[in-house]
């Protein structure tokens, strides 16, 4: 009776405040969860039905000691839906974060096509941005060695585009059957369940040693292209060629690129693989707090456009997706950019199920023949099928489009869209409102000719596998180039069959044999293995600086990380001068103390610290700054985090700022002074120094293969 009272009271509450179950549901994603504070006005808590609950914290029992009982239709209820949180998680690509945000149109591309987001200048198009690695599982780290996805879907007036690409411009292979085998021998081997998201293993060269067509690739791989330092530092691919479509049906062939307006950035090895304990988040983190700070991630959107007589004469067809096109061969035209400025709400609403296609194109974008391509246009609508587990998956609020859409699609698992009418069918005399085709402005396909012979048929054009593999070596600089070699070492070592390391290196021969020499030297190979027959004679193209990454890095402190080790009795001028001079230019600047409340100054204030020592070493910078008394650092010299700190810094080539007694902790960790060691006393000097790498320190602290 007493406790009939209680769900009696608690109902009036619920009746008295309005909040209605629907309401509660609307609240939710809209970032007004209920949260348990004084004051305020929550939303009654509630069952799927709309029941308000009159206790969450018990289950339903026969009696105070008594068995749990069947009928709690509340506990079963959230039981059940709990049980059934997860969905299958992606086959590539599970690991990703993303963010909404913005396209606009800065150059129309009238001429070439009728699609309204490449000719309507100014207008902003609503987009959200999905960046994955491509090997681990949802729960992997954010920085192993992979290529990076850069998927984004457009939401247009005339439909969503999705141009679903990666932050290197070629792929592995040049058919679409072979993507589950070239799937199935980079994820964890299949009877030991490892290596979790790592390349670094006997099955993955394996597969790519009996795959010539994978060397292009494998060089991007190898090098720092797939240690970006940041999502928002990378560059992006469209990959295929794809077709723009105009008004009088003419196509021109296109190639997209995003351009990240900070530049290219990469860690350095040593640096990626202990980041991956330090925060196995870096880079979602990094995205996070970019939009929370207001420094959103931007990119320019290029295109390069070229038509079927400029395509005939290229030294490679740009149909195999394992070939780029040299921005020497067709220039960059900068056509617009994007602005990340909104985190999702919620991640598995938005991130865990956006459904990206590369076949949800709109008129006026068309594709290309690439094999893969056209594999693809199959592969991501059926994979959604069973990891959404409805064909109305579309109809989830980030998949929809956001312009006004119309069919007569019925039915199906989670159909939450409820038709009117007796008409169900296209075309029909009864009904005056049910949607019609248009012939006008249509999607259209390029009314392209085919002829030929049917069959499993590999063009001639295709069989080039070394020679943009060898431009792509020969354009690099030489840290870019030793970068390679040791990536190729540290991988081969790990793969535990003499015969494939061999026949690596064999493929090497044929991009440069000093290449190969290098690695079969630190691999300790007793000779060079024969170098593979190829199809065709290797050509020495033209090398090309777009390629590198070091040659592009920009010239800024923005998007890039200090942290200060103070300790008590540290200076709070200088801490001030730094902190002024690195923001100034566009740093983030954290406080590094061995405690996380902080350390007593010189002046006896107190300065809160933004991370512990111990859990914040110096990886997670870009450059590092000591201002320590005396005391503090010699005490600090008994301190392995402390070594660490200074020692990892130096190691990845970090800039390194000293004031007071910061030496001393320079000797501790066997510092040798170099232009990236800075007196504090010089300050404009660290600050030019952290902005980049010290490149010339590597050949000083690392046996170069
Ligand atoms: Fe994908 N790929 N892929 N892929 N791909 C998927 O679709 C596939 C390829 C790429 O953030 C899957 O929804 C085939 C090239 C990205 O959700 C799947 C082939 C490129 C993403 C699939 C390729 C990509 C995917 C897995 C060879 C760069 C993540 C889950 C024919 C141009 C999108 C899903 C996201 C995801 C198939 C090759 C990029 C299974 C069959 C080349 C960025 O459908």
């Amino acid at each position: 009776m007493k406790n009939l009272t209680k769900t009696e009271n608690r109902s009036k509450t619920h009746n008295e405040k309005g909040a209605s179950a629907p309401q509660g549901k609307v609240r939710i994603g809209s970032g007004g969860e209920p949260h348990q504070v004084a004051g305020g006005t929550h939303p009654v808590l509630t069952t799927n039905q709309g029941v308000s609950i009159s206790d969450n914290q018990n289950s339903l029992k026969a009696n105070a000691s008594g068995p749990t009982l069947l009928e709690d239709f509340v506990l079963r209820e959230k039981i059940t839906h709990f049980d059934h949180e997860r969905i299958p998680e992606r086959i590539v690509h599970a690991r990703g974060s993303a963010a909404h945000g913005y396209f606009e149109l800065t150059e129309s591309l009238v001429h070439a096509t009728t699609a309204g987001i490449l000719t309507e200048t100014g207008e902003r198009t609503p987009v959200f941005t999905r960046f994955s690695t491509v090997s681990g599982g949802a729960g992997s780290v954010d920085t192993p060695r992979d290529v990076r996805g850069f998927a984004v879907k457009f939401y247009t007036r005339q439909g969503n585009w999705d141009l679903v690409g990666i932050n290197i411009p070629v792929f592995f292979i040049q058919d679409a059957i072979k993507f589950p085998d070239l799937i199935h021998a980079l994820k964890m081997e299949p009877d030991r369940g490892y290596p979790q998201s790592a390349t670094a293993h006997a099955t993955f060269w394996d597969f790519i040693s009996l795959m010539p067509e994978s060397m292009s690739a494998v060089m991007w791989i190898m090098s720092d292209r797939t240690l970006p330092r940041s999502l928002r530092m990378m560059e992006g691919f469209g990959v295929h060629s794809y077709r723009l479509v105009n008004a009088a049906g003419k196509s021109t062939f296109v190639k997209f690129h995003w351009l990240p307006k900070l530049g290219l950035q990469s860690t350095v090895w040593d640096e990626t693989m202990k980041l991956a304990g330090a925060d196995p988040d870096f880079h979602r983190r990094d995205l996070f707090e970019a939009i929370r700070e207001g420094s959103f991630p931007e990119w320019e959107f290029a295109v390069q456009l070229f038509t079927q007589e400029q395509a005939d004469k290229f030294p490679f067809d740009h149909l195999d997706p394992t070939k780029l096109i040299p921005e020497e061969l067709v220039p960059l035209k900068v056509i617009g950019r994007m602005v990340l400025d909104r985190w999702p709400d919620n991640f598995f609403a938005e991130t865990e199920q956006v459904a990206y296609c590369p076949a949800n194109v709109v008129p006026g974008i068309d594709f290309s023949n690439d094999p893969l391509l056209q594999g693809r246009l199959f592969s991501y609508l059926d994979t959604q099928l069973s990891r959404l587990g409805t064909p109305n998956f579309n109809q989830i609020p980030i998949n929809a489009p956001k312009c006004p859409f119309a069919n007569l699609q019925r039915d199906g698992k989670m159909q939450s869209m409820q038709p009117r009418g007796r008409v169900g069918y296209e075309p029909n005399s009864l009904s005056e409102d049910s949607p019609r085709e248009t012939r006008s402005g249509g999607f259209r396909s390029v009314a392209a000719t085919e002829t030929g012979e049917k069959g499993r048929i590999r063009a001639e054009s295709f069989a080039d596998h070394y020679s943009q593999a060898r431009q792509f070596y020969r354009s690099q600089t030489g840290y870019e180039q030793a970068h390679i070699v040791s990536a190729l070492v540290f991988e081969l070592s790990k793969v535990d069959h003499l015969h494939v390391r061999e026949a690596m290196v064999a493929h090497l021969r044929h991009i440069e044999e000093d290449l190969a020499k290098r690695v079969a030297h630190g691999l300790a190979l007793e000779s060079l293995p024969d170098a593979p027959p190829t199809a065709m004679p290797v050509q020495d193209l033209a090398p090309s600086p777009a390629l590198q990454i070091i040659g592009k890095m920009k010239n800024t402190l923005e998007g890039r990380t200090i942290g200060i080790l103070i300790a008590d009795g540290s200076d709070g001028v200088v801490i001030s001068k730094v902190r002024k001079a690195a923001v100034e230019e566009g740093a983030r600047v954290m406080i590094v103390a061995t405690k996380i409340g902080g350390a007593k100054l010189a002046d006896s204030s107190i300065l809160k610290a933004d991370g512990q020592l111990a859990g914040t070493p110096s990886i997670v910078f870009d450059a590092i700054v000591l201002i320590l008394s005396d005391d503090a650092a010699k005490a600090l010299t008994r301190d392995t985090a402390a070594i660490d700190f200074v020692h990892d810094a130096y190691g990845h080539l970090k800039a390194i700022g000293v004031a007071q007694g910061g030496r001393r902790l320079l000797l501790a960790a066997n510092v040798e002074p170099d232009a990236g060691v800075v007196e504090l006393g010089d300050l404009g000097r660290f600050i030019s120094a952290a902005k980049t790498r010290q490149w010339t320190r590597e050949a000083k602290i690392r046996c170069l293969v």
